[in-house]
């Protein structure tokens, strides 16, 4: 499928799904999930292991340290027109739902409303104790950081190998068996069950729109849009109105 291939499907689509990755964000400036190392101090750990429980358990400093490091660059960075472009297409489709493993809450800056957050958010942390969320939307003093209580506050993020939030992939799967198309932007589909979502949807014959600049495991089955999520998108709207 072409971009006017795929700009038809959206053109006669009333329900829309879409998932988003870590590659929506890199034109805001951030790195990518498996690239999050950042350069100097993190270059020599892998995101892999230090977002677990196992590595905040063994080592709530560094693990600490790293996602204050995110939530700062995350502060310092803006919504990029791909960020833009989904936010405004709420109000051009009957029904969208967009549902991101993004944690740096750029959708959500970029005015989405409609948004399921798989993964947690970085602005958010959780008491070790009470299991109380709060949002944190200033950078921390001093890390770990701790609650009222005295207890310590956790990323309010979901790590490997930790159930998604309640309810979460129901209203994603639930979303994608009505939509008319699912458009997924910026993920290697690596990470489930939030990767489950394409083959769910190809299952049900339902198109999938897939933008990225690299392949995945499922390009040879989607519409494949290649380039830059910030570039493909605003293209993909310019060909909707
Ligand atoms: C769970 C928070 C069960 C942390 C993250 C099958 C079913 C269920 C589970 C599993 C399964 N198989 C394996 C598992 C276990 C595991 C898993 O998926 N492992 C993988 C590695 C195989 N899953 C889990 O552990 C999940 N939990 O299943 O629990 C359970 C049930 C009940 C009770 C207890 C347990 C939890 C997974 C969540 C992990 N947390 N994030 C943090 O961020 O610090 S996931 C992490 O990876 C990020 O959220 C990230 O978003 C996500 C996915 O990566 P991507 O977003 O795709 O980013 P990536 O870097 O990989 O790729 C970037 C892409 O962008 C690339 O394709 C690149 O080409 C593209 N790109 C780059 N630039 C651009 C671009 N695209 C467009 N434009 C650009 N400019």
């Amino acid at each position: 499928m072409s971009f006017d291939e795929a700009a038809k499907v959206l053109k006669e689509a009333k329900k829309v799904v879409i998932l988003t990755g870590a590659g929506v964000s890199k034109e805001s400036g951030l790195d990518t999930f498996r690239d999050a190392k950042g350069d100097g101090l993190w270059s020599q750990y892998n995101p892999m292991e230090l977002a677990t429980p196992q590595a905040f358990q063994r080592d709530p400093d560094l693990v600490w340290r790293w996602y204050n490091f995110r939530r700062d660059k995350a502060f310092e960075t803006s919504p990029n027109p791909g960020h833009e472009v989904i936010a405004t297409w709420e109000n051009k489709f009957e029904k969208l739902l967009l549902v991101t493993q993004n944690v740096d809450g750029l959708h959500q800056r970029a005015g989405s409303k409609k948004v399921v957050c798989l993964h947690g958010n970085l602005l958010q942390v959780r008491c070790l104790k009470s299991g109380k969320t709060l949002t944190k939307e200033e950078p921390f003093e001093s890390v770990p950081p701790y609650c009222q209580c005295g207890s310590m506050l956790r990323p309010d993020i979901v790590w490997f190998g930790e159930a998604l939030p309640e309810g979460a992939m129901e209203k994603s799967l639930g979303a994608t068996l009505e939509a008319d198309v699912l458009l997924v932007a910026g993920t290697s589909l690596q990470v489930y069950p939030a990767a489950s979502l394409v083959p769910y949807a190809l299952q049900r014959g339902i198109p999938v729109i897939e933008v990225n600049v690299e392949q995945s495991d499922f390009s040879s089955k989607t519409c494949f849009l290649s380039g830059p999520s910030g570039e493909v998108l605003p293209k993909l709207d310019s060909l909707l109105s």
